[in-house]
């Protein structure tokens, strides 16, 4: 590693999140650059927004700019930066996209491209690691207001990307910047990967609260070694005993052995998941469905564990109601059809889950002009395969 990236790592330590933007610029300017402005994109990833104290530059379109193409693409994008001019390199973790760095240079060869890179992995560590210690980052992300039961939800959510050599996560949640009844959660470790989707009744500050509960019951069960069906027993329960039955979540939680491929979930009340293989839908995964959790309906002895054996590259798609019964301005519903070609189509066109997620979402939003009367929600899981041997 060059001086200057231990350099800025160790000027980071005592840094607060304000006091980056000024010590990834300096980083800049020691490795050949002329200056480096970190662009962060918003909660819904449609502008990037730029993270710099001086700069009164705005919002760049996520869809159509070169800084855009940069974020999408997860490629670095140069604008005549031989002959001096603009480079943007995209600020990644894993797959976790946090926005581009937007570096200017006099001249570029590969040598500096290199270092820029590297000061872009840097700086994406850093601004993740520093966000929690402030609200700078955590505004700068939130290009519109956010009520109470959406800050709610935020402080429960854990990152909504995440890959690795076993598995791939993308999760969307929708309306981004009002969200409130509807949540997702994930753990990957050795061997497993858990994940659930709920959707709470409602669009309220009840709705935050009862997917509070829901979240933080999954969790705890989860994290004591439950079974499936033993952990809906005890979302169920909780929901019950702290709302007195009169709120409830549906619920699909489900293991995937990540060795193996094999697959397992319950559903309770939920839209079935969808099996996607090779470019095509192979079918919704059925298992039973037993009633909403929280109203105490819910018999342990009568919950169905279904199980998929998955193929290497497989994904299953997980979402709430909101999103298929999403109605455009002449009354069409969004639907499972339209949801499961769409996904496909951009994953057979390569590109990734996340931003095939993104573009779901964006497609979602533009089906029902971009107001929707539900909280919608997403998650793809994939499976690349017992040594990760698949995209
Ligand atoms: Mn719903």
């Amino acid at each position: 590693m060059t001086d200057a990236l231990v350099e800025l790592l160790a000027d980071a330590g005592n840094a607060a999140p304000h006091d980056l933007a000024s010590l990834i610029d300096a980083c800049a300017v020691t490795l050949g650059a002329t200056g480096a402005v970190a662009y962060l994109a918003d909660l819904q990833q449609q502008v990037l927004v730029p993270f710099s104290a001086g700069d009164d530059a705005g919002p760049l379109a996520v869809d159509a700019t070169l800084a855009g193409r940069a974020f999408q693409a997860y490629e670095v994008q140069t604008q005549e930066a031989e002959q001096g001019g603009l480079v943007w390199i995209p600020l990644v973790l894993g797959s976790d996209r946090l926005g581009v760095l937007r570096v200017t240079v006099a001249s570029l060869d590969d040598a500096l491209l290199a270092l820029l890179m590297r000061l872009a992995t840097t700086a994406a560590t850093l601004l993740a690691s520093k966000t929690p210690y402030g609200d700078t980052l955590v505004k700068l992300r939130r290009v519109g207001p956010i009520g109470l039961p959406a800050e709610i939800q935020y402080s429960l959510l854990p990152p909504l990307s995440f890959a690795s050599r076993e598995v791939t996560i993308a999760a969307a949640l929708e309306p981004c910047y009002d969200v409130a009844g509807d949540t997702i959660d994930y753990a990957v470790d050795a061997g497993r990967t858990s994940v659930g989707v709920f959707d709470g009744m409602g669009h309220g500050l009840h709705s935050a609260q009862c997917a509070t509960l829901t979240v933080a019951s999954y969790r705890n069960a989860r994290r004591s070694g439950k079974s499936l069906a033993e952990i809906l027993g005890i979302i169920d329960v909780a929901l019950q005993e702290s709302l007195g039955g009169e709120a409830f979540t549906t619920a699909v939680i489900a293991e995937l052995d990540t060795g193996s491929g094999h697959f397992t979930w319950v559903n309770a009340g939920h839209p079935e998941p969808l099996l996607l293989r090779g470019g095509r839908l192979v079918r919704p995964l059925s298992a039973a469905p037993r009633p909403p959790l929280g109203l105490g309906h819910l018999v342990a002895d009568e919950v169905v564990v279904g199980t998929e054996q998955l193929e290497p590259g497989d994904s299953v798609l997980i979402f709430t109601d909101g999103v298929v019964e999403a109605r455009s301005a002449d009354g069409a519903f969004f639907g499972v059809d339209r949801l499961g070609e769409l996904v496909i189509r951009h994953l057979a066109g390569g590109l990734p889950a996340v931003e095939t997620m993104r573009r779901v979402v964006r497609e979602l939003l533009d089906h029902q002009g971009g107001q929707l009367s539900d909280d919608a929600s997403l998650l793809l899981l994939v499976w690349p395969g017992p040594q990760g041997v698949a995209k």
